[in-house]
């Protein structure tokens, strides 16, 4: 939140670019036909981005119940900047996949945990 009074998109972001960068790393591990130890790297490279997606993810049911057109429109642009060789049809659809997507994820983790 940066403008009182204002729920922004800080969360939100968090898990779409982590729904982004597992979905390429996992595309980049079975490029060779099969997962293993050679693809731990990718993995790793995980850790950081799903620890940010973890935090403050209890925010995310309200900022998106209070996205705004230009919020949407910053999703993309970093939607846009976090995919790698991949350009979607539909950039809206594309977005709104990952975020519901990452939400799942999430919850999973969250049983996982407690
Ligand atoms: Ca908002
Ligand atoms: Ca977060």
């Amino acid at each position: 939140m940066t403008v009182e009074g204002k729920v922004g998109i800080k969360e939100t972001k968090d898990v779409l670019k982590f729904g982004i960068l597992a979905e390429d790393a996992i595309a980049a591990a079975k490029a060779d036909g099969k997962i293993g130890f050679e693809d731990l790297g990718l993995v790793v490279g995980l850790v950081g981005p799903l620890n940010g997606a973890i935090e403050g993810a209890d925010q995310i049911p309200a900022e998106l119940a209070d996205l705004d057109a230009g919020e949407f429109d910053e999703l993309v642009a970093v939607a846009k900047e976090t995919v790698n060789d991949f350009t979607p049809d539909d950039w809206e659809a594309y977005v709104w996949a990952q975020i519901a997507a990452a939400k799942e994820f999430l919850i999973a983790i969250k049983l996982i945990q407690s």
